[in-house]
């Protein structure tokens, strides 16, 4: 049971880990233990957490980890965010709200091509792996491929670059998917939720443009109230706001696809830390990035259920 043997606190997984901890997942949901909420009923590469039905139509939620490569502490807290929800459901009053109130889809690494990159070749490669014949450089910046304001200023349309926006919306198979699960379920899932590192910061929409959303004034309260827990908590201070004031103007980023969608409660998470390690921060930090991560999270998924 590679469950029992893996530590979630103290070390990074690479893919074949990833692999096998999903897998693990699928099989305990088969054996249907007690106490732990629902998993796992579907394609290997994503986990569905469910805990009891509390509504006819049960609404839900989705998070993203990895769609950056070498952005390591994202796909290490979706793990770690799985295995809380598995061990703290019926334990913990706010995941057992949640889960009762949303099934969240849980994709743990978004770029596993880029992923495992950065593990065998290039511990820095941001981009996932897609060649083309136009060009000898590999790699397309999946998260200004999706389909808001696409290749505008803040990404580049020559692929050697590390924002380079792909050959057109959704060119690549990894934001395709997720674009198309999103649409096939875009009437259940209320709040998107992207990982990414560094700079600790609490993002939502717009990316692609200085314009403000129509509920603005709402996410940025929410992000607010996020950041201020983090503070009072952890002793540690996330910035917050809309991502193109807050960070820089990024077209074609998920968070700004999924709210044109109808997902109105979207969000960018940057976690630990503010640039000292950054991309290679220490495993001794995952812990604490992860719990402000979940702090944020279930500030922010809380409020969104009582809407
Ligand atoms: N930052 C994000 C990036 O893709 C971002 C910032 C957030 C862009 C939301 C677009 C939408 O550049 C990192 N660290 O990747
Ligand atoms: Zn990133």
């Amino acid at each position: 049971d590679p469950r029992s043997s893996v530590s979630y606190y103290d070390r990074y997984h690479s893919l074949e880990d990833v692999r096998d901890l999903i897998v693990s997942y699928i099989l305990l949901d088969q054996q249907d233990c007690p106490g732990t909420p629902r998993h796992g009923q579907s394609h290997p590469d994503w986990l569905i957490l469910s805990g009891r039905q509390e509504r006819a139509e049960k609404r839900a939620m989705w998070i993203d980890c990895g769609i950056h490569a070498r952005e390591w502490i994202s796909p290490a807290f979706c793990l770690w965010f799985v295995q809380y929800s598995l061990n703290f459901y019926n334990l913990n009053n706010d995941i057992t709200e949640m889960l009762n109130s949303m099934d969240i889809y849980v994709l743990p690494v978004m770029n596993p091509d880029g992923y495992k990159y950065t593990w065998t070749t290039n511990r820095m490669w941001r981009k996932n792996r897609s060649s083309s014949k136009e060009s000898n450089c590999v790699g397309t910046d999946l998260n200004r491929n999706f389909d808001a304001n696409w290749c505008t200023k803040g990404a580049s349309n020559r692929p050697c670059d590390e924002i380079y926006c792909g050959q057109f919306p959704e060119s690549e198979p990894e934001a395709e998917a997720v674009a198309n699960f999103l649409r096939s379920h875009k009437d259940s899932v209320k709040l998107y939720l992207s990982i990414h590192s560094y700079g600790q910061m609490l993002l939502f929409p717009y990316s692609c443009s200085n314009e403000e959303v129509p509920n603005y004034a709402e996410l940025f309260e929410l992000v607010q109230e996020a950041a201020m827990k983090i503070r009072r908590y952890y002793r540690n201070n996330y910035k917050y706001g809309a991502s193109a004031k807050t960070i820089y103007v990024a077209p074609g980023g998920s968070d700004d696809w999924a709210y044109n969608l109808g997902i109105h409660y979207s969000f960018t998470f940057e976690l630990e830390d503010r640039g000292r390690y950054g991309f290679l921060l220490p495993p001794s930090f995952i812990s604490n990035a992860c719990n402000e991560a979940l702090l944020a999270l279930k500030s922010i998924a809380l409020r969104v259920i009582q809407k």
